[in-house]
C-alpha cells in the first residue's frame, strides 16, 4: 500500500488513532459515529404548537405603523416551530405565515417553486390577488392558490385593512433544493382576465355545501377535500366541519399538517399539548402525533398536509385506531 500522500492514516496503531485521520477526510466510522441515523419509528422532531390570530393581528396591527409593502417582501408574520435553531418552518415540510395588508398598498408580483395558497380571515371590498394575470377577489374563507412558478400580487383597494394565512411548502423545496425565486420586472403585473370561476379559488360558501353532502364519520366529523393536487401536487388541501360537541380524531400518521380555524372555537389535544383555539388560529399536527379536535361550536377546520408526497414516496403510515 502506498502511504506517501497519507502518513497519519498508514500511522494509525489503533482505532482510537484512526477516528481523527478518518475524520480530517470526512469519512466517519459507522460502527463509531456521533448520532444514530436509523431509529425505531418517528421521534417526533417538530413539536405540536398553537397560535392565536387575536396575537398575530395585534402584532401586525402595530408593524404596520413601521414596516409597509415597500420595504418588505411581504408584511407576514412566520409561525415558526421552536425546534433546534429552526426559525422558519412550521412543520417539516409546510410552513404557515399570517398576512396583513393596509388599504391602499399593494404586494408587489413574485413568482417561485413553491407552491402557496392563502386562506382568507378578514377582509373587506377591494381585496383581490392576481395569479397569472387572473383578477381573484379575496373574500373572508376564501382559499386562493398561487401554484409553482405563476406570478402573484396582492392588492387592497377598499377601505379596510385584510388578514388571511398563508401557507406554503418551501421546507420541502428546502429539503429537495429545487428553489427558484423571481420578482417580476415590473413590479405590478397586468391583469389579463377577472375569471367569474378560477380553478385557484374555493369559497366558504361552497366548501360547506358540499360538505353538507358528504356522510359523516363516527365522531361526526366530514371531510371535503379539495380539488388542487393537479395544481398543487405536494399538498392535500381539505376542509372539515364540526358540529357543537363534535370531534375531529386523528392517529399517528407520517403526515404533516397545518391546520388553520375558519370557524368556531373549541379545544385540542396534539400529542402532549392541549388547547383552547378560536377563529383565525392555527395548529401544527407533525409527523407521528395523534390529535383530538372539539368543537364548542359549529366549527370549520382548514387543513393542508403533505399526505400526497407520503402517499407518492411509499412513506405513507398510519396507526390503526385499535393501537392508539
Ligand atoms: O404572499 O407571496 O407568507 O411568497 C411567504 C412567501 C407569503 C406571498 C408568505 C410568499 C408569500
Ligand atoms: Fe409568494
Amino acid at each position: 500500500m502506498n502511504d506517501r500522500h497519507a502518513p497519519d492514516l498508514a500511522a494509525a496503531t489503533s482505532l482510537d488513532e484512526l477516528y481523527p485521520a478518518l475524520a480530517a477526510r470526512c469519512l466517519t466510522a459507522g460502527w463509531h459515529k456521533a448520532r444514530p441515523s436509523l431509529w425505531p419509528s418517528p421521534r417526533g422532531a417538530f413539536h405540536p404548537r398553537h397560535w392565536r390570530y387575536s396575537e398575530a393581528r395585534l402584532a401586525m396591527d402595530l408593524a404596520g405603523e413601521w414596516i409597509g409593502t415597500e420595504l418588505a417582501e411581504r408584511r407576514n408574520l412566520l409561525t415558526f416551530n421552536p425546534v433546534g435553531d429552526n426559525d422558519y418552518a412550521t412543520a417539516r415540510t409546510l410552513v404557515s405565515a399570517y398576512q396583513m395588508i393596509k388599504p391602499d398598498e399593494h404586494a408587489r408580483a413574485h413568482r417561485h417553486t413553491p407552491n402557496a395558497l392563502r386562506v382568507v380571515l378578514d377582509a373587506g371590498p377591494g381585496l383581490y390577488t392576481v395569479v397569472d394575470g387572473a383578477r381573484l377577489p379575496m373574500c373572508r374563507g376564501d382559499v386562493l392558490l398561487t401554484p409553482n412558478w405563476t406570478w402573484h400580487s396582492h392588492y387592497n383597494e377598499g377601505p379596510d385593512r385584510a388578514y388571511w394565512i398563508d401557507m406554503l411548502d418551501v421546507p420541502l423545496v428546502h429539503l429537495l433544493e429545487p428553489m427558484f425565486f423571481e420578482p417580476h420586472p415590473d413590479e405590478y403585473q397586468p391583469t389579463t382576465s377577472t375569471p367569474e370561476v378560477s380553478p385557484y379559488r374555493f369559497t366558504q360558501a361552497e366548501a360547506e355545501a358540499r360538505l353538507a353532502l358528504l356522510p359523516p364519520r363516527a365522531d361526526g366529523s366530514r371531510t371535503l377535500v379539495l380539488d388542487s393536487q393537479t395544481h398543487m401536487p405536494t399538498m392535500e388541501l381539505s376542509f372539515s366541519s364540526l358540529c357543537a360537541g363534535g370531534a375531529l380524531a386523528l392517529p399517528r400518521s407520517t403526515v404533516n399538517r397545518i391546520f388553520a380555524v375558519s370557524e368556531g372555537e373549541g379545544r385540542a389535544q396534539i400529542g402532549e399539548l392541549s388547547f383552547e383555539w378560536a377563529r383565525g388560529d392555527l395548529f401544527v399536527v407533525p409527523s407521528w402525533t395523534a390529535c383530538r379536535i372539539e368543537a364548542r361550536g359549529a366549527t370549520l377546520l382548514f387543513q393542508a398536509s403533505d399526505e400526497p408526497v407520503l402517499r407518492a414516496l411509499g412513506f405513507h403510515r398510519e396507526e390503526s385506531a385499535a393501537n392508539t
